[in-house]
């Protein structure tokens, strides 16, 4: 078995389950989403964010993506609404991108990747903490928002990008705060959910995904940053973090519900 889990070939995706037998559950994620199989549900709520933009604490490059993090010590930027039940706190935030703008997304929807995704990771408190929430299948909640490159970038993503220099290396860390993530969503509040698991091991299936329908848009100049990260550490040869994506997995019977018609 693989020592540590990435995204090459000797420790990629296909090898995951040596380590992580999760990795070849029921309910793994992400998945393809064909419109034509999602069953459109008038009963499902509007989702509603409240983040508190003091919440933001560091950026980091761990190798395997680049991720913010933020205070969910108390109710302090949550998530509520939707499919879920309760206040789910946000804990953080990272992105998955290809090596070119024609994939790089984990979901694929009706065919199509998108350049990038954006995961914001919240957890039900009723679970006590994070590591009690994975264990759980109502323990966690995703947004998951696409990036497609495009004519009217979301100068929005510049505070994350422009932090990019600093932490160049596997292992990096920088302060970032004051940043209200919620700045990020698209303008329409339309979404797909089903019930799915963590994109990387353990692929604990503890996830209420929350898919929003409209993408956001980056330019080139913001795709091109985020590919200037490095997998290595600040002392290795430079290696390129990209295509940091899982692939769909079986659907297996799930059904995904749609907000909007
Ligand atoms: O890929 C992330 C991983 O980095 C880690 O943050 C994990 C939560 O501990 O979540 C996965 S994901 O399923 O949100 N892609
Ligand atoms: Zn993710």
């Amino acid at each position: 078995a693989q020592s540590v889990w990435g995204y090459d070939s000797d420790n990629g995706p296909e090898r995951w389950h040596e380590n992580y037998p999760m990795a070849k559950g029921d309910k793994q994620s992400p998945i393809e989403i064909n419109s034509k199989d999602v069953r459109h549900d008038s009963s499902l709520a509007p989702w509603h964010a409240s983040y508190d933009p003091g919440a933001a604490k560091t950026i980091l490059n761990n190798g395997r993506t680049c991720r913010v993090v933020f205070d969910d010590s108390f109710d302090r930027s949550v998530l509520r609404g939707g499919p879920l039940t309760g206040a789910y706190r946000l804990r953080q935030l990272h992105l998955h991108w290809g090596s070119s703008d024609d994939h790089g997304s984990e979901h694929v929807i009706d065919g199509v990747k998108y350049a990038a995704e954006l995961h914001m990771v919240h957890w039900n408190p009723k679970h006590g903490n994070f590591a009690g929430a994975l264990k759980q299948p109502d323990g966690v909640a995703v947004v998951g928002i696409f990036l497609k490159v495009g004519k009217t970038p979301k100068p929005e993503m510049k505070r994350i990008l422009e932090e990019i220099d600093n932490i160049k290396t596997k292992g990096k860390e920088a302060p970032f705060q004051h940043f209200d993530p919620s700045i990020l969503f698209p303008k329409s509040r339309d979404y797909w959910t089903y019930h799915g698991s963590f994109t990387t091991p353990p692929c604990e299936e503890c996830i209420t995904w929350i898919l929003l329908r409209e993408p956001i848009e980056v330019s080139p100049d913001q795709m091109a940053k985020l590919r200037s990260l490095s997998k290595s550490g600040e002392n290795e040869a430079m290696n390129p973090l990209v295509d940091n994506w899982r692939p769909p997995q079986p659907v297996k019977g799930r059904v995904v519900r749609a907000s909007f018609k």
